[in-house]
C-alpha cells in the first residue's frame, strides 16, 4: 500500500524513492510483522485464555506434555494477522503473486481456525474431518494454482535443483504437481508442530532462505549470471518472505520453550500453504526437499511408523511418531530436541542455497 501511495510522491519529495527497493520494503516487512506479533502477543494470549482456548494433552503421548494442558492455542491468527497487515502495507499490491500466497495463506489459516474453533471453543471431540481437512485444502490450493496457471507471464517448467538445463514443462499438469506441493507442505508443518517453537523456527529459516531465491530469481540480471529460472515480478514475493520471517520470530518470543502459546492448525496449516505457495511460484519447487527438510523428515517419519505398521500388524520403527517424540521417548529434554531440529533445518537451507552455484 505505501509502494503505492508514496513511491510515486518521488518526483516531488525524493526520499521517498526508497520505496522502489525490494530490499527495503522487505527489511520494513520483516520489522513490522515483527512488532505486530511481539505487541500484540500478550493481549492475545490473554484474550485466548479468557476465551478458554487451552490446549487438551492426549494422554498417549510422552508424559512430559501432560503438564501443558491448558496452554492457549489458535496463536496462529497473530501470526497471520501479522503477515497480512505487514505485506498488505509493504509489498506493491498490483503484484498477482503477492495476491495469491496472500490468499492460500488466509484460506488455509481460514480451515484451521475453523478446525480449531471447533475442538478448541466450542469443545466438540473432533473439529474437521481429516478428509474434509485435505479436500478444502486441496481446493483452496487449485484455486491459488489456476490463477498462476492462467497469468501470462507463469512458466509450467518444474526445475531441478543441481541441474542447469533440465526443466520439463508439465503443461496443464502443473497444476496437479502444485496443488501437491500446497497442500503436502501445509500438512507436513502441522506433524511437526509437537513441540515448542519447534514449527515456528524452521518455518522462519525457510522463509528467509526464499526470501534469497525470490530476490535473485525475480531480478532479470542476477537470475541469468547464476543461470536460474528468471521469475519476472516474483522479486516482491520477498516482501512476504519478510513478513512471515518476522512474524515468526514475534510468535517465536512467546512460544519458544516454555510456551506461552501454540500456533493452533491456524498457524501450522497456513504457514506450510505459504511455503508450498512461495516453491511453486519462484520455481524452486523441489528444492523445498531442501528448504523444508525438517518438515519433510517429520512426514516421512509418520509415512514410515504408519506403513511398517499396518505390514507388520503393530510393530514401529520408532518410538513414536512424528520423529520428534521418538527423541523425546528417548530421554532427550525437549529443548534440545528441538534446538537440534533447528540445527539441522539451517544446515538443510545452507546446502539449498548452495545449489545456486552447484549447477
Ligand atoms: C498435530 N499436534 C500436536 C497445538 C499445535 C498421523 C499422526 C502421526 C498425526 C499426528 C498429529 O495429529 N499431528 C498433527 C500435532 C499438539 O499440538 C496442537 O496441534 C497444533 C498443530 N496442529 O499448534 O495446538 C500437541 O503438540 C504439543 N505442542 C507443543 N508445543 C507447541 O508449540 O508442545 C504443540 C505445539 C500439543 C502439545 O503437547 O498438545 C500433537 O502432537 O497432538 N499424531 C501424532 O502426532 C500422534 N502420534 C501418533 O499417534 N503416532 C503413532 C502412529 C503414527 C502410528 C505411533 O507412532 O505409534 C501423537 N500425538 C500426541 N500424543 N499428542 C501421539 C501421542
Amino acid at each position: 500500500m505505501l509502494y503505492l501511495f508514496l513511491y510515486p510522491l518521488h518526483t516531488s519529495i525524493s526520499v521517498f524513492n526508497v520505496f522502489r527497493y525490494i530490499t527495503f520494503r522487505t527489511i520494513y516487512a520483516t520489522l513490522t510483522a515483527f512488532l505486530i506479533c511481539f505487541l500484540l502477543g500478550p493481549w492475545a494470549i490473554r484474550k485466548l485464555s479468557y476465551l478458554q482456548v487451552g490446549q487438551y494433552i492426549r494422554e498417549d503421548g510422552p508424559k512430559t506434555h501432560l503438564k501443558k494442558a491448558g496452554t492457549p492455542t489458535m496463536g496462529g491468527a497473530l501470526i497471520i494477522t501479522a503477515i497480512l497487515g505487514s505485506s498488505l502495507l509493504w509489498a506493491n499490491l498490483k503484484n498477482i503473486y503477492i495476491w495469491v500466497v496472500l490468499g492460500i495463506t488466509a484460506g488455509f489459516g481460514l480451515i484451521g481456525f475453523i478446525d480449531d474453533y471447533l475442538m478448541q471453543v466450542k469443545k466438540q471431540s473432533m473439529g474437521l474431518s481429516a478428509r474434509q481437512k485435505l479436500l478444502l485444502q486441496i481446493l483452496i490450493a487449485f484455486i491459488g494454482t489456476v490463477c498462476l496457471y492462467l497469468s501470462p507471464e507463469f512458466s509450467t517448467d518444474v526445475t531441478f535443483p543441481f541441474f542447469k538445463t533440465f526443466s520439463p514443462d508439465l503443461g496443464v499438469w502443473y497444476i496437479p504437481f502444485a496443488v501437491f506441493v500446497i497442500v503436502g507442505t501445509s500438512n507436513a508443518v502441522n506433524l511437526t508442530d509437537g513441540l515448542d517453537g519447534l514449527a515456528i523456527g524452521p518455518s522462519i529459516i525457510a522463509a528467509v532462505t526464499y526470501m534469497v531465491f525470490c530476490y535473485v530469481g525475480g531480478h532479470y540480471k542476477i537470475a541469468d549470471y547464476l543461470q536460474i529460472s528468471y521469475v519476472a515480478e516474483s522479486g516482491e514475493l520477498a516482501v512476504f518472505c519478510g513478513a512471515m520471517a518476522g512474524a515468526g520470530l514475534g510468535f517465536l518470543w512467546f512460544n519458544a520453550y516454555p510456551a506461552q502459546v501454540f500456533m493452533g492448525d491456524v498457524g501450522s496449516l497456513s504457514l506450510g500453504g505459504a511455503l508450498g505457495t512461495i516453491a511453486v511460484i519462484t520455481k524452486q519447487e523441489l528444492l523445498l526437499v531442501l528448504v523444508g527438510g525438517l518438515f519433510v523428515i517429520e512426514a516421512l517419519s509418520v509415512i514410515l511408523q504408519v506403513g511398517y505398521f499396518k505390514l507388520t500388524h503393530g510393530r514401529r520403527i520408532f518410538r513414536m511418531a512424528p520423529l520428534h517424540h521418538h527423541f523425546e521417548l528417548k530421554g532427550w529434554p525437549e529443548p534440545k530436541v528441538i534446538v537440534r531440529f533447528w540445527i539441522i533445518a539451517i544446515a538443510l537451507s545452507l546446502v539449498a542455497i548452495s545449489t545456486l552455484k552447484l549447477r
